[in-house]
């Protein structure tokens, strides 16, 4: 009925912000199982896009710049090589991996934003908000502090409490001050852009509420209570300089929401797919022969089930996901994931020390998927999962039958009677049964289920094997010895290609011995050996998992995690001591000008400097500053700086420095030129 109703699949992971390394957690929560779900559709021969990338706008990314105090570009250029790195060994078989700063997705974001106001579907409302005057910057809700109303901590973000958890707005916060400068913030005027949700509530509680009673209850749940509890516009533009653009006249200083171009970034994603492989995108986001399926962790229900659905609606022209599989969170040995804590175990970590591992971990967060409630993983269990079922069960199949065939008759499948099938009725009816229930569940997101199922295919000849001892009617009637294991082979055939999705590894292992093309298997599709067909020798699928190294991984957790101080408190920033006294002349004898940089580029060999044509006024010279790790060159050409213009000159690196530009730097080693303020020409005197 599936494949009567839908022509292709678009499946979409969520986008990872690119401002840090992902966890295991990340892995379960969306990325296995949407890669599960693309796997088991191309089995079946379907037409799948399975698409994402990295979500490269918004705070969270200019935040993490500011942390590190590098540049927003330098940041999603590192993280997007990592975490893209880290799938791609993990085996997650994305067909494209994009990027939202790419030029494709700025259009692709903008477009949709232009379709919509033309439309006239925002609203545009005024508005005050936080403002830090020094920072020179709207504040988002996250980035003031102050006291909680509700308990007294006095260290409750603008958003929310994470002491006593209540949800807050930062009008309600006591004693507010930036987290850029720590300094209180003021109220200025600012306008924005509004997806009037509220006009979409009617059609939301008809669609989801109505239309899809088969989603799962965690998400119907969330979608639920997020409806009945009444659906306000939400701005989609910001006060930022990071991010793409609004595409308004008047809009300067705006760029678009992170949520609202994140989501299109699986649109723009697909176009470039389809640009790179000769496929129409349209077809897989307007066609409504298309199925389209969204994986993502609980915290990003709202967006991927109520506002990207209604941006998606206000358009009209594309089809609306037709489930939203959500997962849970899984927490580690007792306590919640979290990066910034110290407490998980990241993707290029669990790489770095277990390279050959990877259909292992696969299989464990697999077996415990958060999918109906949070799991937890623990050391032990993924020892024993692994020593109790890989190696106890499928190993030990796939090992057993291998080794007899080799043993008995050199590794040839041969039969007087043609090609070589399952020939057991028995066998035949169990194998179409779980085929049947491995299709239910993989048709329902029930991923946990599904692994089971293909496990249970390996139970199933385990116990065929063991009924049949071959080991023993080898002597007394070889051809029933025969029998018996090629009917193993062909069950290991199956196996191998059920055992696809969730081991892509071990499937090719599988299938390596035996001297079987992987790609030419399709789910509950015959198999059948040619006579004379030469098995491959027989390796080992899986190794027994040692106390030593799994030990070694908890002790490694326990002592990051106590490496990792408790996360600063914000606090008003240090500043330096102050300095001597000087007379006036001292300062008098300083020429301070206003220039603007022309030109700027790295210094060859260094990591600090950049070398600057500076427009002083009085001529155009050259300055070397060391502010390399803080700035893009192509960021700051335009710029006007204060240049101390009678700093004797000297040569570093072999470049002659003429003067010394002015930059302001807070306690956290973040700089900012001094510039001077609107209409002041290059060589206005600064004293
Ligand atoms: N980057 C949030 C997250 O990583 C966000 C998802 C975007 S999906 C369009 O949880
Ligand atoms: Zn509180």
């Amino acid at each position: 009925m599936e494949a009567q109703k839908y022509k292709r699949y678009t499946i979409t992971a969520a986008l990872p912000y690119a401002n840090g390394p992902k966890h295991i957690g990340h892995l379960a929560g969306a990325y296995i199982p949407a890669d599960l779900y693309a796997r088991y559709l191309r089995l079946k021969r379907r037409e799948v896009v399975f698409a994402c990338g990295s979500d490269e706008h918004g705070t969270a990314i200019a935040n993490q710049a500011m942390k590190e105090g590098t540049t927003p570009r330098a940041i999603i250029d590192k993280y997007h090589e990592l975490i893209k790195y880290c799938f791609d060994k993990l085996n997650i078989s994305f067909d494209i991996y994009h990027r939202t700063s790419e030029p494709i997705h700025h259009q692709t974001a903008q477009d949709f934003f232009t379709v919509l106001n033309d439309k006239g579907d925002f609203e545009v409302k005024e508005s005050e908000q936080y403002y830090d005057e020094q920072a020179g910057a709207f504040l988002a809700d996250r980035y003031i502090v102050g006291t909680c109303p509700v308990c007294g901590n006095d260290n409750a973000y603008g958003d929310q409490c994470e002491k006593c958890g209540s949800s807050l707005s930062p009008d309600e916060l006591i004693d507010p001050r930036s987290t850029l400068s720590g300094n209180k913030p003021v109220k200025r005027p600012t306008k924005h852009w509004y997806l009037p949700l509220d006009k979409y509530e009617g059609w939301l509680r008809e669609w989801i509420l109505e239309g899809h009673t088969e989603w799962k209850t965690n998400v119907y749940g969330q979608c639920k209570s997020w409806i009945d509890g009444g659906l306000h516009p939400r701005a989609v533009t910001r006060d930022l300089d990071w991010g793409i653009k609004v595409p308004v006249e008047g809009a300067d200083g705006k760029v678009l929401y992170v949520w609202f171009d994140a989501p299109i970034g699986y649109i723009s994603a697909t176009k470039q797919w389809a640009l790179d492989n000769g496929k129409d995108w349209k077809t897989y986001w307007q066609d409504p022969e298309t199925k389209l399926v969204h994986f993502i962790g609980k915290d990003n229900i709202v967006f991927h089930c109520i506002v990207f659905p209604a941006m998606l609606k206000a358009h009209g022209e594309f089809i609306l996901p037709d489930n939203v599989p959500a997962n849970e969170f899984m927490n580690l040995e007792g306590d919640k994931m979290s990066t910034s804590r110290g407490w998980s175990i990241e993707m290029h970590e669990y790489l770095e020390d277990l390279p050959n591992k990877i259909d292992e971990l696969r299989y464990y967060l697999t077996a415990i998927a958060p999918e109906t409630a949070d799991s937890e993983f623990t050391w032990k269990d993924y020892q024993a999962r692994v020593n109790n079922e890989l190696v106890a069960i499928l190993g030990n199949l796939v090992n057993r039958v291998m080794i007899l065939m080799h043993k008995f008759f050199d590794g040839k499948v041969e039969s007087t009677t043609g090609a070589i099938t399952l020939e057991n009725e028995a066998l035949n009816t169990e194998l179409g049964k779980l085929y049947n229930d491995l299709e239910q569940s993989f048709e329902s997101y029930k991923f946990r289920q599904a692994q089971q199922i293909m496990m249970d295919m390996a139970r199933l000849g385990n116990r065929y094997l063991t009924e049949q001892e071959p080991w023993k009617t080898i002597k007394t009637d070889p051809e029933a010895a025969r029998t018996a294991l090629h009917n193993c082979l062909v069950l290991i055939g199956h196996i191998a290609t059920c055992a696809q999705p969730f081991m892509p590894g071990t499937a090719q292992k599988i299938f390596n011995m035996l001297n079987w093309p992987a790609d030419a298997v399709h789910f509950d599709e015959p198999i059948s050996f040619a006579n004379g067909h030469q098995l491959n020798a027989a390796s080992l699928l899986f190794e027994k998992l040692e106390d030593e190294v799994i030990e070694k991984q908890v002790q490694k957790l326990i002592a990051k995690k106590a490496s990792i101080e408790k996360p600063a408190e914000v606090s008003a920033p240090a500043l330096v001591p102050a300095k001597e006294n000087i007379v006036y002349d001292q300062f008098a004898a300083m020429d301070i000008r206003t220039g603007t940089i022309l030109t700027a580029e790295k210094v060859a060999k260094t990591k600090k400097l950049l070398k600057l044509t500076i427009d002083t006024g009085l001529d155009q010279r050259t300055v070397v500053s060391g502010i390399a790790e803080y700035f893009e060159p192509e960021a700051i050409i335009g710029k006007q700086v204060s240049i101390l213009v009678n700093l004797e000159p000297r040569e570093i690196k072999g470049i002659l420095s003429q003067g010394m530009i002015l930059m302001a730097e807070n306690a956290e080693g973040v700089l900012s030129f001094v510039s001077p303020g609107e209409g002041m020409h290059n060589g206005s005197v600064v004293r």
